[in-house]
Formats: structure tokens, sequence, C-alpha cells
């Protein structure tokens, strides 16, 4: 792949470089050259892409929105942090246990067992709140192994969102509020609440973190716009909901968010204030914000894509015509699994169909799972479908690829191909 700056290609067998650091690989590493070429793209800090104009109208949002005693923005914004972290950050700041499902090697890219590129922006959490900010969004690139569909991509981008409210802030709306308290002893946690919460609090915290999205997304898209609040979990937040936007007549889950958990607080030195954090996923907003079909065109250099965003005004609407589509080409491929099952998950081979194929693959579906009646052996069919964003391909260059994913699969997975 030659889409990256030459400083982030691998160097070596045992290091592995990313944004100008050299980091040692292990049986962790997972990283791809295909992934490496993304880090540092920052498509959020290129002007007049679809990603950062809708950064920029949800900064102006927040900018004029909340206001400080003296005219000062509340919200401090932060768009440059690395998306090379810890694995401590990415998950043990956030109370993730060390046996959580979401830590998998098939879910994440390692860089090694103990860095990451970061799988959601809530990594910077802790560290942001320890530097003493109560009111901030960041928004950065976010990487991780998933499937492959038109709202899926290894790479998106995420907004997170905190607010800190200390006794006073939280309660002066209320009248004779201060004789309210935030936290209170020997309580016990329920659906609603944290143990160590007062119940008063964390119904105002709620009330403010719906209303600030509510608001948000009204800005955005206008009054019209259908929402709904679906109760959901993270082990850094409590209680936790997701909010899905209407979109082409289905429910889209757009963001995450909920009361933070109050040992986070504590360890970031905060723990005499209560807050709430969000984090949102820019493609989905855009996507139903533009009318984008199709996730992969974010990645587009393509003029006819990117000229349609290079508005006088952020505040200017943005008509997207759609670029025509072309034709798709689907190819199935069949296989035998290894004998051992945990040598071999979906997500490996998503990730094979992806390096090898790139941005030629809309979508791959699992279409066919059989089990040998006799020998217990368990195959699977995949329907992989060919188009790109851009051109139409050929019968010939679609078979040229399939098969080399063909190949690739038995050299490398361990499969047995039914080809
Ligand atoms: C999180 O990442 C949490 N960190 C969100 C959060 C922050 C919760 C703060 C509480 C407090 P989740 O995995 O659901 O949660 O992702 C959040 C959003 O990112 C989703 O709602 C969606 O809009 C977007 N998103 C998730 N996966 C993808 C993907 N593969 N492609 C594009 N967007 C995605
Ligand atoms: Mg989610």
């Amino acid at each position: 792949s030659t889409e990256g700056p030459a400083s982030q290609r691998a160097i070596g067998q045992d290091s592995m470089e990313v944004l100008g650091h050299s980091y040692p690989r292990d049986n962790f590493t997972n990283v791809t050259p295909k992934i490496l070429a993304k880090v540092g793209r920052n498509l959020h800090n290129q002007s007049h892409h679809p990603l950062w104009l809708i950064k920029e109208r949800i900064k102006a949002h927040f900018y004029s929105a909340y206001v400080g005693r003296w005219g000062n923005p509340l919200f401090s914004v932060h768009d440059n942090l690395s998306p090379v972290v810890t694995v401590e950050q990415n998950f043990d700041s956030l109370l993730i246990p060390p046996d959580h499902p979401s830590r998998k090697r098939g879910d994440n890219y390692y860089v090694n067992r103990k860095t990451m590129l970061r799988a959601h922006t809530s990594a910077h959490q802790r560290e942001l709140v320890s530097a003493g900010l109560d009111a901030f969004l960041m928004v950065g690139d976010v990487y991780r192994r998933d499937e492959i569909d038109a709202s899926h991509y290894p790479v998106f981008h995420q907004m997170e969102g905190v607010r800190l409210f200390c006794n006073h802030e939280l309660f002066s709306r209320v009248h004779r509020g201060d004789d309210l308290a935030l936290l209170e002893r020997g309580g016990r946690r329920t659906p609603q609440k944290q143990e160590t919460h007062s119940l008063e609090a964390v119904k105002l915290l709620e009330f403010d973190l719906k209303q600030t999205l509510t608001r948000l997304v009204t800005h955005l898209f206008g009054g019209d716009v259908e929402v709904r609040w679906v109760d959901c979990y993270f082990p850094f937040t409590h209680p936790s909901f997701e909010m899905e936007v209407r979109f082409q007549g289905n429910w889209m889950e757009v963001l995450g968010c909920g009361v933070m958990e109050q040992e986070l607080l504590n360890s970031a030195g905060a723990g005499n204030k209560v807050g709430w954090a969000f984090g949102l996923g820019l493609e989905r907003l855009a996507m139903v914000l533009y009318s984008i079909p199709d996730i992969r065109l974010f990645w587009s250099q393509d003029e006819r894509f990117l000229r349609q965003f290079r508005v006088q005004n952020i505040q200017q609407p943005v008509c997207f015509q759609p670029l025509s589509k072309y034709p798709p080409l689907h190819n199935d491929i069949s296989f035998w699994l290894p004998e051992s099952s945990e040598a071999f998950t979906q997500n490996d081979f998503y990730e094979l169909v992806r390096s090898v194929g790139g941005d030629m693959v809309e979508k791959v579906s699992l279409v066919d799972e059989f089990q040998h009646p006799k020998t217990g052996r368990r195959s699977q069919c995949y329907r992989i479908i060919y188009r790109h964003m851009e051109r139409t391909l050929t019968q010939q260059e679609v078979r040229l690829v399939h098969e080399h994913i063909e190949r690739a699969a038995e050299a490398e997975l361990g499969v047995q191909g039914r080809y």
C-alpha cells in the first residue's frame, strides 16, 4: 500500500513505526499495513471534509449555546490527541474488567500487548479530567476490527463529550437547591443510579445530558428529526443510554452516553464532582445529515464527492448528490474451518478480505454454515459483494482478487478451500 507517509510503514520485523515512534512487535501485534496507512490521515482535521464540517458545526453549536459567566465558551475542544494509546487507557482507566470480551485481540488493533490503536475516544476521558477540564469535546479517529457493510468501516471517527458539575452548578437552577447533595453514603446501586449518587443528582444529570444531546441533533437536523432513547450498558457509565435517529425508515444508533462512574472520577482527582459523558459516531451523523449511502465514501479522494462540501459558511446546508452507483459483482467462497475452533474467527476472515480487496469490497456476509454429519467438520460460505465507489469493476479484476482471497485464506487462516 502506498497510501500512508513513508514514516508509517513497518520497519524491520521486530518493530513497527507509527506516527514517528517505534514500537516492539509481539504475539499480540495485529495492525496491518492497510490500517497503518490510515493512521495520520486525520480526516476530521481536513478543511471542508464532511467529517470536518460536521465537527465544526457541533463546535459552533456548543460554543454559542454554552457560555460561562464571562461569555467564554464552556466546552474546550481537542482534536489532536494521538490514536496510539496504552491498553490501560483504552480499557483499565474505564473500569473495563481484565476478562471483558471487548478486549479481544480479534476485535481490536493491537500494536503490541501494551499498546493499541484506540477503539473509542473514551480512552482519553481520565487524562482530560485529570488535567482539570470540567467540560470538553474530544474528536479523533478510532479503530476496530468489525464486520464489513455500508455502515461499518475499520476506521471511523468519534466525538467524546464530558461535563462535570459541582454541587452548586447542578442544583443552582433548583429552588432552594443548596440543601441537596450530590453524593450519599450507604446507598445501593439500582437500575436508576450508582451506590454513591443521590437520586436527585442523577435525575438532574440525566435530564441535562439528554437535553444537551437532543438540542444538538435538533440543531443539526432541524426540529423534525425523530429521536428515541434506549437503555444500555457501559462499564464506565451508569445509568447508560443510546440515542437512535430515524434514517431511511430505520432506527440508527448514533451515540452512547450516561452518568460517569464515580470511581472513574475519583481516580482522575475529581471525586467531589459528578458528570455525564457521551461518545458519538461522526460518520453516522454525517451519513444521515448528507444522505451519504456508504461509509467508504469518507475515504474517497474523488473530487465529485469532496467538492460538494466546500461551502462558504459552515451553516449552509449541503445538498449531497450521490455519485452514480456502479454495478456490483458478487462471488461466494466456502471452506472447511480448522479442526480447533479457536483457531478461526469471522473477524479474521473479514480482515483478510479487507487486506486483499480493500475498498473494492462493499459487503461480506456469512450465507451458509454446514456441519458434516459423520466427521463433525464445519464449513462456512461467505458472499463477497464487490463494488467500487468510483468506477465499474471488470469480471476479470474481481476474479483475480477473489482468487487471491481464496489462496490467502488457505495460507493464513488454516482453512481448507472448497473452491
Ligand atoms: C462507545 O464507543 C462508547 N465509548 C460510547 C460512550 C462514551 C458511552 C461515553 C458512554 C460514555 P459504541 O461502541 O456504541 O460506544 O460506539 C459509539 C458510536 O460510535 C456508535 O453509536 C456509532 O455511532 C459509532 N460506531 C460504532 N461502531 C462503528 C463502526 N464500526 N463504524 C462507524 N461508526 C461506528
Ligand atoms: Mg453501541
